[in-house]
């Protein structure tokens, strides 16, 4: 049929539209059609623990050993936990002085139930965070167990004998693909999933409708405004007072690789062309670019962090549900932890969400309020992580004392 030839946004967007004529016009139908939902949420879910635990140890053990590698691995790491933090701590600022998603009151009480056990205090998080049975936490999907097992397996696989060493990072570095590859397959399917999705929460909120499409502007607001002060005030302020370099020639440097990333949504895809202006029309050194831009391309994702993190906030108000202080701390964490977890690859955030959900006991069916605007939210949040990456460089190079193009 010729709408499969159309861009997938393009697929996404008409299913949107007619999910929502379906789900408003002919509610009773939507029993035919609600499965479609389900098995894409369930298929998301299916790859969700695999793809982290292989997409994190990838990343970490890319960073190798040695001590020049490790104080470059050591730099790298700061600054991208730091500006991810930084994108997570802007977006729960705006979410929460704007509170997009109060007034939903979204119906799925039985599912909110989970939200005492999930999220808890910080000795819960800390419980979590450490398995007694990590088997028994990746069948569980206990996200946060995963990511941190993930992340101490990959550092003491560069810990290991050279020859267990290298067959051990092909071995994860190959499972990483083959994810990623399953992902991208799952992906191809969005608009049969949101149209199951979105027609089945039209349908049984149709009452809400007008509030929802309302509160979906506001939540979308929220993310772009969020994105805008992190990428155009916090970013530049790093590399002019961290990096002593020139932001604004930099990002003059970037257009190419921006716009490829806000068109393909992928930060993987953008990779070659991130490397090719940092290289070439900034001046980093290759060193420099061969080892932070393809672990930040995994590993550091302040747009997704910070869109993780305000989606969250947003489906838990349309639940009505006020998160303590301890519960949106949580909140940070698991949005951190998800963007390290995403793959650079379109719609990431979105099978990541699932994570943060999970980790505070939200209903995923949540997700459906969000879906409508996933698109357009991946292509900017994909740009806001490929500058965020380019920043990392220059700024790991000038601290290397590379004479940068861009040097103050
Ligand atoms: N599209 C992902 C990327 O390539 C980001 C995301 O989905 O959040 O960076």
């Amino acid at each position: 049929m010729k709408i499969f030839k159309l861009k997938l946004h393009w697929q996404i967007l008409i299913a949107l539209i007619l999910a929502v004529i379906f789900g408003y016009y002919i509610p009773q139908g939507v029993v035919y059609v609600e499965w479609m939902g389900d098995i894409f949420l369930r298929a998301l879910k299916m790859v969700i623990i695999p793809l982290i635990l292989s997409s994190i140890i990838s990343g970490v053990t890319s960073m190798g050993e040695g001590s020049n590698l490790g104080r470059l691995s050591v730099k790298t790491l700061v600054y991208y936990l730091a500006t991810s933090t930084m994108a997570i701590v802007t977006g729960l600022t705006v979410v929460n002085l704007v509170k997009p998603g109060v007034g939903i009151e979204m119906g799925f009480t039985e599912s909110v139930e989970g939200l005492t056990e999930n999220a808890g205090s910080m000795k819960d998080i800390l419980y979590r965070l450490v398995p007694d049975n990590i088997v028994d936490a990746m069948a569980q999907g206990t996200i946060l167990s995963v990511i941190f097992f993930a992340i101490i397996f990959g550092y003491f696989i560069t810990q290991v004998e050279t020859k267990y060493k290298d067959s051990l990072t092909t071995f994860f570095d190959a499972i990483f693909e083959v994810m990623m590859k399953i992902t991208l397959f799952i992906i191809k399917f969005t608009p049969l999933g949101i149209f199951g999705i979105v027609a089945n929460e039209v349908a049984h909120n149709a009452d809400q409708l007008g509030s929802i499409a309302g509160s979906l502007a506001i939540y979308s607001l929220c993310v772009v405004v969020g994105l805008l002060i992190h990428a155009f005030i916090l970013l530049p302020l790093v590399v002019r007072f961290i990096g002593k370099a020139k932001p604004y020639t930099h990002f003059s440097n970037m257009a190419t690789p921006l716009l490829t990333a806000f068109s393909t949504s992928s930060s993987s895809a953008t990779l070659p062309l991130t490397m090719e202006a940092l290289e070439h029309k900034s001046g980093v050194s290759n060193k420099i670019t061969s080892f932070t831009l393809p672990l930040g391309a995994t590993i550091n994702m302040d747009g997704t962090a910070l869109y993780e993190c305000v989606a969250a906030m947003f489906i838990a108000q349309a639940y009505g549900i006020e998160l303590s202080f301890a519960q949106q701390a949580l909140v940070v964490v698991t949005a951190l932890l998800a963007s390290i977890g995403a793959a650079g690859i379109p719609m990431a955030g979105l099978v990541m969400i699932t994570v943060v959900l999970t980790a505070i006991g939200l209903p995923l069916e949540g997700i459906g309020l969000i879906l409508a605007v996933d698109r357009i939210l991946d292509m900017l949040r994909t740009a806001v992580n490929v500058w965020s990456d380019s920043c990392g460089a220059v700024t790991v190079a000038r601290s290397e004392g590379e004479e940068t193009l861009v040097a103050l």
